[in-house]
């Protein structure tokens, strides 16, 4: 290792048998999450929003640059501003722009361009990659493995809000440039996805498709 300051890292002392426990416990418990496309009106305590970006901002990222920011939503005028123009944009994707194979993919999901969850659901996270910037944010620096790092935060947001007992949907609408200026980011700044948070609704449904999970013989392999 080349010259460099460091301080001593070290975790809580743990035997494999809880290891093994804990693993297959938060496994378990991650398994319970689904994408939810039906919410509630039912109101959010903001703190929980504030730890679950604290936990993303946490994420492993590239040269620590912490390439990330989350605009919060939560102004019923900005939340119905947001459902206008995603839906301006997913009707010219579900009405022409979206290939017939595209379509077939998505017709189990059962997904169309009404997302009136954008204006139910309590809070609307939108998250921004910073393709510059650095620690100081100073619009300039070059950063790195910038959808890597926003995609590894955003699972880490997505697990807490999940470990909360808060029901998600990562939706991308496309192209989602609007969210740019509808949340007053800069330039460098792309929109990659918005986290919607609440509770399901009482009659939330998921669709079956999404049961359908490859099991460990087919995603990994061991060398
Ligand atoms: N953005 C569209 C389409 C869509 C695309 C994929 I890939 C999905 O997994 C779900 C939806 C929409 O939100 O409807």
């Amino acid at each position: 290792m080349k010259e460099h300051q460091t301080v001593p890292y070290s975790l809580p002392e743990i035997d494999d048998s809880s290891s093994i426990e804990r693993a297959e416990a938060l496994r378990d418990r991650l398994k319970q999450r689904r994408t939810c496309r039906y919410f509630s009106d039912r109101p959010v305590p903001r703190e929980v929003i504030e730890a679950a970006i604290e936990a993303a901002g946490t994420a492993p990222n590239g040269a620590n640059h912490q390439p990330w920011h989350f605009a919060v939503v939560s102004s019923l005028d900005k939340k119905r501003a947001i459902r206008e123009a995603a839906e301006e944009e997913e009707r010219s994707f579900y009405s022409g722009k979206a290939s017939e194979e595209w379509l077939e993919a998505l017709a189990p999901l059962g997904t169309d361009e009404d997302k009136p969850f954008l204006e139910t659901a309590p809070w609307l996270i939108v998250v921004f990659a910073q393709r510059k910037g650095g620690i100081e944010e100073d619009g300039k620096t070059q950063n790195y493995y910038v959808n890597e790092s926003v995609g590894i935060a955003c699972g880490m947001l997505i697990s807490t809000l999940h470990e909360a007992g808060l029901a998600t949907l990562t939706h991308t609408p496309s192209p989602m440039g609007f969210l740019r200026e509808l949340c007053q980011r800069p330039d460098y700044e792309k929109p990659l996805m918005i986290v919607v948070v609440g509770h399901p609704a009482p009659d939330a449904t998921v669709p079956t498709h999404a049961l359908r999970k490859k099991p460990l013989t087919q995603i990994a392999s061991w060398l």
